[in-house]
């Protein structure tokens, strides 16, 4: 059997869709860096079916010294504009949010874009050429975090490994309990929400145990 090829998955954070005392976020954030290895936070907060603009900056700026400092990319959801106000590393699009070429256009060459897919390898295509530099797919497990998600199949992952030279981001659901096939499947990064605010045993045990996940998963891949 072969070792696999493909650099170790890392872990992507979610916010939680509310945050109401700032404070109290940022002593998470800072246990969940402390717990091990995290790639990028996305700062995904909503007033309904909006961007929360007022609470998006507080957050904003509460966190960015820690993300400079320990090399975590720091991502907005949904608006190219607030991300390059706020001067992010990175936006994050949906399916409706604006198109990945007019994104690019506003943003520059260097923010990094990334797309949602949901469960379409079409998506990812297009997007890919429009300039995107990851593509996420999701939601692959049932999830109370986001309404109306569409199911994505493992499979999407692989493709992805195999066709695409961007990286995959697997979204929605995501458990200690469940990430191994993802990982298996081809998944770059793990982006995950409740799955660490709301772990039983506080976000940086649960950073710590998806990381010895991701080694086990590994080990057994073979993509
Ligand atoms: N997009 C698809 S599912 C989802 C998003 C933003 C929610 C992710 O949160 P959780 O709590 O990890 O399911
Ligand atoms: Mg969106």
């Amino acid at each position: 059997m072969s070792e696999p090829q493909r650099a170790r998955p890392r872990r992507y954070l979610i916010t939680p869709p509310q945050i109401e005392d700032v404070a109290t976020f940022v002593d998470q954030f800072r246990a969940a860096v402390q717990g091990g290895d995290v790639a990028s936070l996305q700062i995904r907060l909503k007033q309904g079916d909006e961007i929360d603009t007022v609470k998006t900056r507080e957050v904003t700026k509460a966190v960015k010294r820690i993300c400079a400092a320990e090399h975590i990319a720091l991502i907005i959801n949904d608006s190219p504009q607030l991300a390059r106000a706020l001067e992010v590393d990175g936006v994050h699009l949906g399916m409706d949010d604006m198109d990945i070429a007019e994104a690019r256009e506003l943003v520059g060459p260097d923010m990094i874009i990334g797309a949602t897919c949901k469960n379409s390898r079409h998506q990812a295509m297009i997007v890919g050429e429009d300039g995107a530099d990851y593509v996420a797919f999701g939601a692959f497990y049932p999830t109370a975090t986001k309404a109306n998600t569409t199911p994505a199949d493992p499979e999407i992952l692989t493709w992805c490994q195999v066709f695409l030279t961007l990286p995959c981001v697997a979204i929605g659901g995501i458990t200690l309990e469940n990430a191994a096939p993802l990982v298996s499947a081809g998944a770059d990064f793990l982006a995950v929400s409740s799955g660490v605010w709301d772990h039983h045993d506080g976000p940086a045990a649960a950073v710590a145990m998806f990381n010895r996940v991701i080694d086990e998963a590994m080990a057994a891949s073979k993509i």
